[in-house]
């Protein structure tokens, strides 16, 4: 686009910032930019910004070497402390010591919360990243004991370990996401899930409705390992079975029953709750090895709850992959609907020529890894090389088919190219799927292309 054209479009979009005037939608119509309906307006507004940004902030891989680094660590502390890390023994207060040091080293502000059960003292970390909306807390959680009879490796020091270190991921990113981030290991969860009832009954009702969703990691890197995912609130169920769909790794609901971890407090009060799950004493049947790999007939951990659930307890694959899918979701679902400035914008700029007087042609930009619908200011970002623009008819088409109209033809617009962004109201429609700009040139001679077609969100 040439100056001056960019100059009149922006000119035009100025007088719709200041109120569409009569004169205003005239010019609009005149350029072929005033889009009519064949489903919710499109708005016209500046032109194309040259360079898109990049596509939504996506988490960084989980380092496994890491996750097992910490289960070295906790493993050494049941060595040390009598053989496991359980509720008021001198091991699991070890572990606390030792998960809080690393938080704190990373900039996290961590508290200590105490309680009682069994006669003995209980101990809840919490770690919260400074920074987000405060009325919009994503929350991660694990216990962090043991049973007595073991080192509680794979249960629950996967867990543990997992969200540990996408915790320091967030810090050595030193990521900044539009929602609050919070991160607890819980005490006394063998007892009967303690730590984290305590917690959620002692939060006032104001606090609780802070919280947007409480994601659960409990027994994530079983030896034979199935995929469950928690289906419990929608949106977090399908935030990690995408990941896993992006890995080619099929998933199941977790069906062991609600109750059996710490998302239930959280759930018990009306929280979105959601989580990851490896497999305990349940066996693996034949249809779930053909599709997980493993062993049919033999459980999932065959030291749930024994002394030899240690280091050589763990399915190096799962635990990377649950550690991965963990920092996805807090990633994916703390953005928040107010996205960073610039927004998120997926493009395609491979060209397409555009049949003189012919059949529509489409571009297509595939979104992914978003929740939810797409926003009501929606920008679609056109760049279309190509003489007397009257001749073309253009439409954003969404995911399900729907098409919304962004420019009819025109006669009388005899200008080039059509470089500029539109707003449409596509509030209605999920935001993740192929949308696609469709172009059609309904007038004998002039000629172009699609440069460019660029979604924000
Ligand atoms: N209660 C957990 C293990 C456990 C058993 N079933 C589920 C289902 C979902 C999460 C965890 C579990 C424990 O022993 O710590
Ligand atoms: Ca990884
Ligand atoms: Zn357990
Ligand atoms: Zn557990």
């Amino acid at each position: 686009m040439n100056l001056s054209d960019r100059s009149s479009i922006s000119a035009i979009s100025a007088g719709r910032r200041r109120g569409t005037t009569a004169a205003a939608v005239a010019a609009l119509a005149a350029a072929g930019l005033l889009a009519t309906a064949v489903a919710p307006a499109a708005e016209a507004a500046p032109a194309l910004p040259s360079t898109a940004t990049t596509a939504a902030v996506a988490a960084p891989d989980i380092p496994l070497a890491n996750v097992k680094a910490h289960l070295n660590q906790l493993s050494s502390i049941a060595a040390n402390n009598g053989g496991n890390r359980a509720h008021g023994r001198p091991g699991y207060k070890a572990s606390i010591d030792y998960v809080k040091g690393k938080l704190d080293a990373a900039g996290f502000t961590t508290s200590i919360q105490q309680f009682t059960s069994s006669g003995a003292t209980g101990y809840n970390l919490i770690a919260d990243w400074p920074g987000g909306d405060p009325n919009q807390i994503v929350f991660a959680g694990a216990h962090l004991d043991s049973v007595t009879s073991g080192a509680g490796i794979n249960d629950n020091g996967s867990g543990s370990a997992g969200i540990l270190e996408t915790a320091l991921a967030v810090s050595r990113a030193q990521y900044k996401p539009a929602k609050h981030l919070r991160f607890a290991w819980w005490g006394a969860e063998e007892l009967g899930l303690i730590g984290s009832k305590y917690y959620v009954s002692n939060l006032p009702t104001a606090e609780r409705s802070k919280i947007s969703g409480y994601l659960n990691f409990d027994m994530i890197g079983s030896p034979n390992p199935g995929y469950f995912v928690y289906d419990d609130d929608p949106t977090i169920e399908k935030t990690f079975k995408d990941y896993f769909a992006g890995l080619g790794v099929a998933t199941e609901i977790e069906t062991e029953g609600d109750g059996r971890s710490d998302h239930a407090a959280f759930k018990n009060v009306g929280i979105p709750v959601g989580g990851l799950f490896t497999g305990a004493s349940r066996t693996k049947t034949a249809a779930q090895a053909q599709k997980w790999g493993g062993t049919s007939g033999q459980a999932f951990d065959r030291c749930y709850h024994s002394s030899c659930d240690s280091t050589a307890n763990i399915n190096d694959t799962a635990l990377d992959r649950n550690s991965d899918a963990a920092a996805h979701a807090i990633w994916t679902l703390s953005a928040g609907s107010t996205q960073p400035p610039g927004g998120d914008t997926y493009e395609n700029t491979a060209d397409v020529s555009i049949p003189d007087n012919g059949t529509a042609v489409t571009s297509t930009v595939n979104v992914s890894g978003r929740t939810g619908n797409a926003p009501a200011a929606l920008q679609v970002g056109v760049d279309i090389v190509h003489t007397y623009r009257g001749d073309l008819v253009i439409d954003l088409v969404a995911p399900d088919g729907t098409a919304y109209r962004l420019k009819n033809s025109s006669s009388s617009d005899s200008a080039d190219n059509v470089q500029t962004t539109y707003t449409v109201n596509a509030s209605s429609e999920a935001a993740n799927g192929a949308w696609k700009l469709k172009v059609q040139d309904i007038a004998a001679q002039d000629t172009g292309y699609i440069n460019a077609f660029r979604l924000t969100f």
